[in-house]
């Protein structure tokens, strides 16, 4: 395909917000297959059941979309600054989670992108995503040149560092690669920051995490209980954590996101009052009085929300645990706090309101 398409592909995608976008041929990434098999073979990928399947396609985009050609890389910069801890009660909510929900926002701006006029039937068969799929995303995007491999093991671009979301479409067109300069030449020199403020040691070989350590890893993904000895190390971090990426001398050049949908006002920003959470715990109140009158003084609450829990919590007597399930749904919709499910979130909640220190980078 022409290279003209190529341009208007990035013309487009600079005026819906993504800060950088790159074209790489859908051949296999082979070594990175060796190397993710390596790496889950050490145990570093936990209990992620998506990554532990038997013959794992993700450095084969061919099994996402047949006849795929080519992949357009996306990067999307989520960056926000962090305001100081409001009160020890407060947790602290990873960048990338303190607005909407990323999945959802970057899948409608790809869509966005794909109806433009200007690309009209371009993408007749196509395939788009965002991290919910079996793909080394930060590997193709390294490939495409998007940026180079950090020692954290995230993908960092010399202009922005590593706030950035990757996000793409796998295409049967073919479009000629970008000639990039050579990731390869940029690398994180003598540093190991990262590797040496990680408070769980999650980080043991350069450019591998050991989920299994990771805080992110376990205030997310995981629903069950946590070994104390981690949990300990935990500090303020409630949701995700960031403190490989804080520390990284390539995020001073982070800049503000460009997505109105990434900033903290549009979720519940950098920081919960944790006891806004831990008031969803079934036993917590004996009567639905009780808990409206609670609910009603929570700061962190979309007024539509509130009106909606309202009118549940009216047409119900009793508390059970269906209707504290719906009440969290309602709370946390469109936001990435969503995931780990309530029970987990409260216990994310308590595991900070136990550990009262001050606040990290
Ligand atoms: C599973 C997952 C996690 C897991 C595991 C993370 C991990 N590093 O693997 C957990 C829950 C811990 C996690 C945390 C986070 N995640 Co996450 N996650 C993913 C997901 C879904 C899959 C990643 C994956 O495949 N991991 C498996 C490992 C093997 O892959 P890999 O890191 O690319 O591994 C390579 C290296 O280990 C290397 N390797 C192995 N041995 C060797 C040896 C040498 C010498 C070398 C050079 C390399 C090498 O080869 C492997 C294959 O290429 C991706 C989305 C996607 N589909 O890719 C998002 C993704 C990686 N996450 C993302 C984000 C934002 C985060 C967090 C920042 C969120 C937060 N603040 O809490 C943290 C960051 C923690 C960190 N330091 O990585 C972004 C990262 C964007 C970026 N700029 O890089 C992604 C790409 C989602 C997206 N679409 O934007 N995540
Ligand atoms: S996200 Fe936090 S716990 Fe995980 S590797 Fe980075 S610093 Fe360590
Ligand atoms: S902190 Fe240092 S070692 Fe870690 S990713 Fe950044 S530059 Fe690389």
């Amino acid at each position: 395909m022409s290279q003209s398409l190529a341009q208007t592909i990035k013309a487009i995608a600079k005026e819906i917000g993504f800060n950088d976008v790159k074209f790489i041929s859908a051949k296999p990434l082979l070594e990175s297959e060796k190397n993710f098999l390596a790496w889950r073979s050490k145990g570093y990928a936990a209990e992620m059941n998506y990554l532990l399947k038997e013959n794992p396609i993700h450095a084969r985009p061919e099994f996402l979309l047949e006849d795929a050609k080519t992949i357009i890389m996306f990067s999307a910069n989520y960056y926000s600054e962090c305001p100081t801890r409001p009160s020890l009660e407060h947790g602290r909510i990873a960048s990338y989670a303190v607005g909407l929900d990323y999945h959802k926002v970057l899948r409608k701006k790809i869509k966005e992108l794909i109806a433009h006029p200007e690309l009209k039937d371009v993408f007749a068969k196509s395939k788009f995503f965002t991290d919910a799929v079996p793909l080394l995303e930060k590997s193709f995007a390294k490939k495409a040149g998007l940026g180079f491999r950090g020692r954290n093991s995230l993908l960092i671009s010399r202009e922005n560092g590593s706030f950035n979301f990757i996000a793409e479409i796998i295409t049967d067109i073919e479009i000629e690669a970008d000639k990039t300069i050579d990731t390869n030449a940029i690398t994180c020199g003598n540093c190991t920051r990262c590797m040496d403020i990680c408070p769980t040691e999650a980080l043991p070989e350069e450019y591998q995490l050991d989920a299994r350590k990771c805080i992110s890893y376990h205030t997310i993904e995981n629903r069950g209980e946590i070994p104390k000895d981690l949990s300990d190390k935990f500090g303020e971090w409630f949701f995700g954590c960031d403190l490989c990426q804080n520390i990284c001398p390539y995020n001073k050049k982070s800049i503000p996101s460009t997505f109105d949908e990434f900033r903290p006002e549009s979720g519940f920003g950098h920081w919960f009052y944790l006891p806004e959470i831990v008031d969803l715990e079934f036993g917590r109140f004996n009567k639905i009085s009780k808990l409206q009158e609670q609910l009603e003084k929570h700061k962190y609450i979309h007024q539509e929300s509130l009106t909606l829990i309202k009118k549940l919590c009216e047409k119900h007597s009793d508390i059970s645990e269906d209707l504290l399930e719906q009440i969290f749904q309602i709370k946390f919709a469109r936001t990435p706090l969503l995931r780990p499910k309530r029970k987990a979130l409260i216990r994310n909640a308590k595991i900070v309101l136990n550990y009262k220190i001050p606040t990290s980078p």
